[in-house]
């Protein structure tokens, strides 16, 4: 979950997001060095003498600062082109769970089992016990087996809203009307922390996301409880 005064990104919970840090990480680098060749050339410019102020060629020089942005463009659109591809394969997943967003709460639907749904709101300020999160707790959480790759489909019932888990690598928009597909696969235990990201009405702030990765056996176990009778 995102810290207080948190700088970065959070830490991944599944393998995209390692890759999209990595990718943030090297832009990053790609960065700080044209802003620091930047800064030396301007302290240059300022505490140097012009000479040559008459020159009127420079073929060679010109071509460096052509072809060097260009080539420093591909060294970043590469590697995101990459994962960008990463991101939209779909391989065989052992799990499909459809996020339908409403005004203003998320339902899930795990389809593989039969009438298993269940509504997840928010936990209000006032009924919140010892050790959970204010604005980020909802009364069920999404629980899927760890290592286990699992597919989303995500759609809205009544006006835009976006299914978001930062630690999982994934945003992806709730359409009315439109299914919307993404995978991922946690690479570790624990409690992922989400929330819509579509302003999508008044309580657009209170419709959070928790994702809970467990093991099979538990996952099992609970979903025994959840479908309906
Ligand atoms: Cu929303």
């Amino acid at each position: 979950m995102a810290r207080p005064a948190q700088l970065g990104f959070q830490d991944a919970a599944a393998p995209i997001m390692e890759e999209l840090l990595h990718l943030h990480d090297h832009a990053m680098m790609v960065v700080f060095l044209i802003s620091t060749f930047v800064l030396y050339i301007i302290t240059l410019l300022i505490t140097t003498t012009l000479t040559h102020t008459e020159t009127m060629n420079a073929q060679m020089v010109e071509t460096v600062w052509t072809v060097l942005p260009a080539v420093i463009l591909i060294l970043i659109a590469l590697p995101s082109l990459r994962i960008l591809y990463l991101m939209d394969e779909i391989s065989t997943p052992h799990l499909t769970i459809k996020a339908i967003g409403h005004q203003w709460y998320w339902t899930y639907e795990y389809t593989d089992y039969d009438d298993m749904t269940f509504d997840a709101y928010m936990v209000p300020t006032q009924a919140l016990t010892p050790g959970t999160l204010r604005l980020l707790e909802v009364d069920h959480h999404t629980i899927v087996p760890v290592d286990s790759p699992t597919r989303v489909l995500v759609t809205a019932e009544d006006v835009l809203h976006s299914w978001a888990v930062p630690a999982l690598g994934i945003k992806t928009d709730a359409i009315p009307g439109r299914l919307n597909q993404t995978m991922f696969t946690t690479s570790r235990p624990g409690l992922f922390f989400g929330q819509c990201s579509e302003i999508c009405g008044a309580n657009h702030s209170f419709m959070p996301i928790v994702m809970e990765s467990t093991s099979l056996n538990t996952f099992e176990g609970w979903s025994t409880t959840m479908i309906q009778p």
